[in-house]
């Protein structure tokens, strides 16, 4: 499902003529989206590309004319620069260490006096040595800057941390947890096993959070034990729009709930919701290249899990060991503390992050594409261990798509 434009971040990308500010966006949407060229003056007017950037999720780049563009036809490029200020959630300078000048402090006031959160990319790094002085005056006025040089390809994973980290807040908070694949007036199954690792006299967050996103939306939920569910079913005239369980219950409930009907998991819901789902169906798939001795991180958001102890240390390392068919070197992390170090990890498998803001989780993610270490959820490797994995995609087709494609 594609985001509408208006709910996207918008991402103006400004500076003098030639900086390489059409190169970045060619770079970080990995397409010639903008000409590129040494003439001074290429881009004429703002150029936009609508695309998924991880793990920010849905944005629009705007690409603008240099700020400093001269004569009669530079004054209207200017105009329609300037008026790209007005739609920009999150902008970007581009520049480099030796030609900041009185531009660059013009479009800083421009942000500022609009009080848009804005980022400076220095580039061409290739060519300039760091400018110290520059560099400590950003730092007292607690500028977010990095360095790229878009000709040597470096710098773009710091650059995405910084838009990450820059993003304002309404636009990390995730999509919605199911009522966008269930709808106004359709039902959802949510399974709720009551075992004796369910709290006493409650529903865990993911329960309680889906049942509210469904009655915001106008739709029905019908909560019932893995037990019931064959019959519920059996009582619908109209089929659900989606089925929803407990990961600890996955195998009953697929074997339970029609084929045409969708079904996945709480988990894997908030994979999307409070991370990057289609980049956890990567890390998933990791899960094959696992081999006997391979270290394996197994992190949880809180430092008590309040649904059992046993999920992350007993359940899922003995899945992945079947699995494996070999034994493996497993650490298990709780909490807000993540190691520096994670590169000697095969795959980082987390739990939910219900608890969390996106924006946390969303940080992880990017920690660990930086690392080079595939990272997935809960969920996500229960229905791969169990051989479900497609069954639990369905209500998902771009994650499904990569599953398949394995792109
Ligand atoms: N050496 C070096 N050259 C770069 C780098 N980034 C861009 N260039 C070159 O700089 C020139 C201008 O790049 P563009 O991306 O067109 O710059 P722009 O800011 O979009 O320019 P206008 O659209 O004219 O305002 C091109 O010749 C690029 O190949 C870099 O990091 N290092
Ligand atoms: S934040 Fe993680 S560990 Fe805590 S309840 Fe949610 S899924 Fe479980
Ligand atoms: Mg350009």
């Amino acid at each position: 499902m594609r985001a509408p434009k208006s709910f996207r971040l918008h991402i103006g990308i400004f500076g003098k003529r030639n900086t390489g500010k059409s190169s970045i966006l060619n770079l970080l949407t990995s397409q010639e989206v903008s000409i590129v060229s040494e003439i001074a003056g290429t881009t004429t007017d703002p150029v936009e590309k609508l695309m998924e950037l991880l793990p920010l999720g849905p944005v629009l780049f705007i690409d603008t004319a240099g700020i400093d563009d001269l004569g009669d036809l530079g004054e209207k490029r200017i105009a329609k620069t300037m008026a790209v200020f007005d739609r920009t959630d999150l902008g970007v300078i581009v520049t480099n260490f030796k030609d900041w000048d009185n531009f660059e402090q013009m479009i800083i006031n421009e942000f500022t006096n609009r009080a848009i959160p804005f980022i400076i990319v220095f580039n061409k790094t290739d060519l300039y040595e760091e400018n110290k002085e520059l560099i400590s005056k950003l730092n007292l006025s607690e500028i977010q800057f990095t360095k790229t040089s878009a000709l040597k390809k470096t710098g773009l994973i710091e650059l995405r941390k910084l838009l990450l980290e820059s993003a304002p807040q309404d636009f990390i908070d995730g999509p919605s947890i199911l009522a966008d694949l269930v709808g106004p007036g359709e039902a959802a199954v949510l399974v709720v096993p009551i075992d004796k690792e369910a709290p006493k006299g409650r529903l865990i967050l993911p329960q309680v959070q889906s049942i509210r996103d469904l009655l915001d939306n106008d739709s029905f939920s019908v909560v019932v034990k893995e037990r019931e569910l064959r019959e519920v079913l059996a009582r619908f005239n109209k089929p659900p729009k989606l089925v929803v369980t407990d990961s600890q219950a996955f195998l009953k409930v697929a074997a339970d709930t029609p084929p045409e009907i969708p079904m996945t998991s709480f988990s894997i819901l908030f994979a999307r919701f409070q991370g990057d789902l289609n980049e956890m169906v990567r890390g998933a798939m990791a899960i094959d290249t696992l081999k006997t001795g391979d270290k394996v991180l197994i992190a949880e958001a809180c430092t008590h899990h309040p649904i059992g102890e046993d999920i992350g240390t007993v359940k899922i390392p003995r899945w992945l060991t079947q699995y494996v068919g070999g034994k493996l070197l497993i650490d298990n992390l709780r909490g807000h503390d993540f190691p520096e170090n994670i590169s000697d990890y095969k795959i980082i498998i987390h739990c939910g992050a219900c608890m969390w803001n996106r924006r946390e989780m969303l940080s992880r993610i990017l920690k660990a594409r930086l690392a080079g270490v595939p990272i997935t959820n809960y969920g996500l490797t229960i229905a791969y261990s169990l051989g479900i994995f497609e069954r639990a995609l369905q209500p998902f087709p771009a994650a499904l798509e990569i599953y398949k494609t394995g792109i």
